[in-house]
């Protein structure tokens, strides 16, 4: 069978993550580059967003429905457990960081930098004053949650920690984000270490902005 094609950009955090999952799995895909809202986006995705996966004639949307059917499709270490336990503790993170961390530090907080709606395309100061309480709440829980095993689940990498290492590289690209990273030290820690991984460093975006809406 053909390899699994990837279309979406490393620019993308969602892309990013099920780019990490295939190179920690040491398997043979492609990455098509793709802007935004592309005919290719919106040829599997109802609503055109990335990333979705060809494999092939399978096709899939929705960046933890593509990580379970590589995880389980190729060999390679196992990111996502089986066992009851550890796998409800990783539906908790992913859940957790896709639809409250994700909304916080990428779609309001960096987006009021890079994608401002004021009249003369300044950062949103008013936007990032009013998240950034929120932010920092949700920095210390995810600080809390990796101190004792430097992993969000059990002691080995699992897809918990990819899906999120991608989120914390934007997060250390702005002002108030990397103060709040350095200040949470056992996160701090934890993105240091983890994203010195050859497959961090490989799935690298290009400078420039993240795309996210
Ligand atoms: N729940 C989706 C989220 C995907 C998503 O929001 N992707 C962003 C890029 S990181 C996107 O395509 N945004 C374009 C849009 O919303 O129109 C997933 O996990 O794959």
């Amino acid at each position: 069978m053909a390899k699994p094609e990837i279309i979406g950009s490393l620019r993308s955090t969602y892309t990013r993550v099920v780019c990490l999952v295939c190179e920690e799995k040491g398997i043979d895909y492609t990455l098509s580059e793709t802007p935004l809202r592309a005919a290719e986006l919106f040829a599997i995705h109802p609503f055109g967003k990335m990333p979705v996966l060809r494999h092939g004639d399978l096709t899939l949307f929705e960046s933890k429905a593509i990580a379970t059917y590589l995880d389980g499709a190729f060999p390679g270490p196992r990111l996502i457990p089986t066992e009851p336990r550890p796998a409800a503790l990783l539906e908790q993170w992913v859940s957790f960081v896709n639809t409250a961390v994700d909304r916080t530090v990428i779609r309001t907080y960096l987006y009021a930098y890079i994608a401002p709606k004021t009249a003369d395309g300044s950062p949103d100061r008013a936007t990032i004053a009013a998240v950034l309480p929120e932010l920092r709440q949700q920095v210390a829980v995810l600080d809390k949650a990796v101190a004792a095993t430097g992993h969000l689940v059990g002691t080995e990498l699992t897809f918990a920690d990819l899906n999120l290492l991608p989120l914390l590289h934007r997060l250390g690209q702005t002002p108030e984000g990397a103060e709040a990273l350095a200040g949470a030290t056992h996160l701090a820690a934890y993105y240091a270490r983890h994203a010195a991984r050859p497959s961090f460093r490989r799935t690298m975006p290009l400078p420039g902005p993240p795309v996210s809406r």
